[in-house]
């Protein structure tokens, strides 16, 4: 089989390239990458030389681009992880976010159309579902929970949702999709909460908490993620969605004590700042379906996952040591800067 994976210099799109690779050695990947802050070619050197492994540097809104890989790839699969991903950045500047998601998304599909009707599965998140409120621990969000954004990436993460439905109706596209919670582990960009508190730890800078810190989010290890998507990519029922998630939920500032706690710190390195806007309070996956439908389980357990998480950045300092003394020095002044 051929597959194509967007946004595999990414970070749940590396991991699922070497579980995929590792899993399915027949198989071959090409990664579709437009390698923006975002992507980071050394998450790939691992499988740069395996001769089933090709790397296209490519927008997936870049229409001719993608027809021509589709030309000489033939693929069976496509799977689409690539996506501007960070709420915080959506909510600073909205456009890249409704281009790449909503009309990259469709360039996506509108080559698997062209090129035979061939399978499609979209990454998508729990976010397109909003929020669920802190004193309600009774709720979850299950598939048929209706669809009620908050910011402009779950937004745009909506649109691109609908959009996979819509082709999946009009054109008979065969289309699955996931709706993940949190994921956490290795290669995880450092603008997000556990690596950006990890690196801040480790380089005894302050860690920014937005509010009190007590909004809840459902922390999934990014294997679990990748294990989930191969699985409804091979077994799952054409036109469904999946939701995928752990049953861990936890506190923002329970996470941020427990790094500071792995390493050693000091709970005074806690900095507590002016909250995200329009910030969601609790997310909280049902993953019945998958379970019953398909036989998923997540494996990691937190505390597990998060030693490994602590450990594999702790033994790649370089890897994200070069990203925090790039552009990344900008980010982070306009975003923590004076907040
Ligand atoms: P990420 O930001 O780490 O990686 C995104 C990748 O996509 C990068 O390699 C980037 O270069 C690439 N990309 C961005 N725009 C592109 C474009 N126009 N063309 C080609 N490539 C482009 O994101 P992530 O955290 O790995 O998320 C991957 C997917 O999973 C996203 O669709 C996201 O919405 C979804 N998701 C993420 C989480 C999470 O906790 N991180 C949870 C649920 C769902
Ligand atoms: O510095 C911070 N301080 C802080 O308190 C950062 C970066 C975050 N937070 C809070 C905001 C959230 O409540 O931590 C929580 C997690 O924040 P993020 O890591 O930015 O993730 P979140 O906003 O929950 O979105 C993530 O999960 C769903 C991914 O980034 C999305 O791509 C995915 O769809």
């Amino acid at each position: 089989m051929t597959i194509i994976v967007t946004g595999g210099a990414g970070f749940i799109g590396g991991n699922f390239i070497h579980y995929h690779l590792k899993k399915h050695p027949e198989d071959r990947v090409v990664c579709i990458d437009k390698l923006t802050y975002a992507g980071n070619l050394s998450t790939l050197v691992p499988v740069m030389d395996n001769p089933n492994f090709r790397f296209c540097k490519l927008d997936i809104c870049d229409r001719e681009g993608v027809f021509k890989v589709f030309e000489e790839e033939k693929p069976d699969t496509v799977i689409n992880f690539a996506a501007e991903s960070h709420v915080d950045r959506s909510i600073d500047n909205p456009g890249i976010f409704l281009q790449t998601n909503i009309i990259g998304t469709a360039t996506m599909m509108d080559s698997c159309r062209a090129f035979g009707n061939i399978r499609y599965h979209q990454v998508s998140t729990d976010e397109v579902y909003g929020d669920l409120p802190l004193d309600r621990p009774d709720l979850f969000f299950t598939e048929e929970t209706p669809i009620h954004t908050s910011s402009p990436y779950s937004s745009s993460k909506a649109g691109a949702d609908l959009l996979v439905q819509a082709y999946h109706r009009t054109y008979g596209l065969p289309v699955t999709i996931s709706r993940c919670s949190n994921n956490y582990g290795p290669y995880h960009f450092p603008e997000k909460l556990i690596p950006l508190m990890i690196a801040n730890c480790l380089n005894d800078k302050p860690l920014p908490v937005y509010g009190e810190g007590k909004n809840v989010r459902d922390w999934l290890y990014v294997e679990d993620h990748c294990k989930a998507i191969d699985l409804i990519v091979r077994k799952g029922r054409i036109g469904e969605v999946y939701n995928v998630g752990g049953h861990n939920e936890m506190a923002n500032i329970d996470i941020v004590k427990l790094i500071i706690k792995e390493l050693g710190k000091s709970e005074d390195l806690i900095t507590y700042v002016t909250d995200r806007k329009g910030h969601d309070l609790r997310y909280a996956i049902d993953p019945t379906k998958i379970h019953q439908e398909l036989g998923w389980l997540p494996e990691t357990k937190f505390a597990d996952g998060i030693k490994k998480t602590i450990q594999w950045y702790l033994d790649h300092r370089e890897w994200w040591e070069e990203i925090i003394s790039g552009e990344y020095q900008h980010y982070y002044e306009k975003m923590y800067g004076n907040r």
